[in-house]
């Protein structure tokens, strides 16, 4: 389950629905384009907390069939209702995901023990092994290394995708969990987490830069940091200006103007207006050609 995986966009037409001709087309793009090791499906990046309990499942299904066994599939299937979460961690085990994953309860200030309840529940209901998935300038929930090691005692909890700025923190869980496995989750520091000895890295920008984080991950395991400094600078030129444009429906316009018919972001999340469409065709331009 080691290497980079994509935090898989996900198509929709102007009305919300899945557009699957466009799901599928974004799923090549990753496999055969950008040669990804696999897929991080209904992340955030795949607008998950934006979308109805169907059509998650229906994602899983066209991802599943789409990219067959060419990939390794991971499903997020994190919820705040946790029989919600439970049944995607069923259905995604039954299609042939290999491993799932579950972000860290949120909204409510959930204590550890809730925590440590949501993700031993997920995992009582299915033959599968899990990556947590913490994003805490997202959900608010920050975990310790303690709190780390107590979820890693259940066995199938198989790692984390650490999505934080805290490298104290995740240079301590690599020395104390070396059986773990541990993805990089943000792509503009993915060279600072290789060079802590990450075992890989999940992102929404490897949609379009997939293979700029791979030279980056492969220079910095052999040690050579000065030319993987080189692509992590051309890489977070091209990050800067997508945040700076609209993350997600930038990289969706970015994907469009390669061919892909990327769709739009789903409400209350807004698309591009013709000012954002020019400027995420000359981000392209300028730092994808
Ligand atoms: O679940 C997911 O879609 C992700 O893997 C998210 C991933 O960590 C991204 N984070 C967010 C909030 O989108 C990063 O790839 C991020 O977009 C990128 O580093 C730009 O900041």
């Amino acid at each position: 389950m080691k290497g980079l995986y994509t935090a898989l966009m996900c198509s929709f037409d102007e009305s919300g629905n899945i557009n699957e001709k466009g799901l599928r087309e974004i799923v090549r793009q990753n496999i055969d384009v950008q040669q990804v090791d696999g897929l991080y499906v209904n992340g955030s990046t795949g607008e998950n907390f934006l979308i109805s309990k169907e059509q998650k499942k229906q994602i899983f299904d066209i991802v599943k069939n789409e990219a067959g066994d060419d990939v390794k599939l991971i499903a997020q299937v994190g919820a705040l209702n946790l029989d919600e979460a439970v049944e995607l961690a069923k259905y995604a085990t039954e299609l042939g995901y290999n491993a799932i994953s579950a972000v860290t309860p949120f909204y409510y200030k959930f204590d550890f023990d809730e925590i440590k309840d949501y993700y031993n529940t997920i995992l009582d209901s299915v033959d599968n092994n899990l990556i947590i998935y913490s994003i805490p300038a997202l959900t608010g929930v920050n975990m310790n290394l303690e709190q780390f090691g107590e979820l890693f005692k259940n066995d199938k909890v198989i790692g984390v995708k650490f999505t934080a700025l805290d490298f104290f923190l995740l240079e301590r869980i690599r020395h104390a969990y070396p059986d773990k496995l541990i993805y990089s989750g943000f792509d503009e520091m993915l060279l600072s987490a290789s060079v802590l000895n990450v075992d890989g890295a999940i992102g929404s920008t490897f949609n379009v830069n997939g293979q700029r984080a791979r030279q980056i991950f492969e220079l910095a395991q052999k040690g050579q940091i000065d030319e993987a400094r080189d692509v992590q600078k051309a890489t977070n030129d091209l990050i800067a200006e997508i945040l700076d444009n609209g993350l997600y429906p930038t990289i969706k316009e970015i994907l469009k103007h390669q061919g892909i018919d990327a769709g739009y972001c789903r409400k209350p999340m807004k698309s591009l207006n013709s000012e954002g469409v020019k400027k995420a065709k000359e981000i392209a331009e300028k730092h994808l050609k």
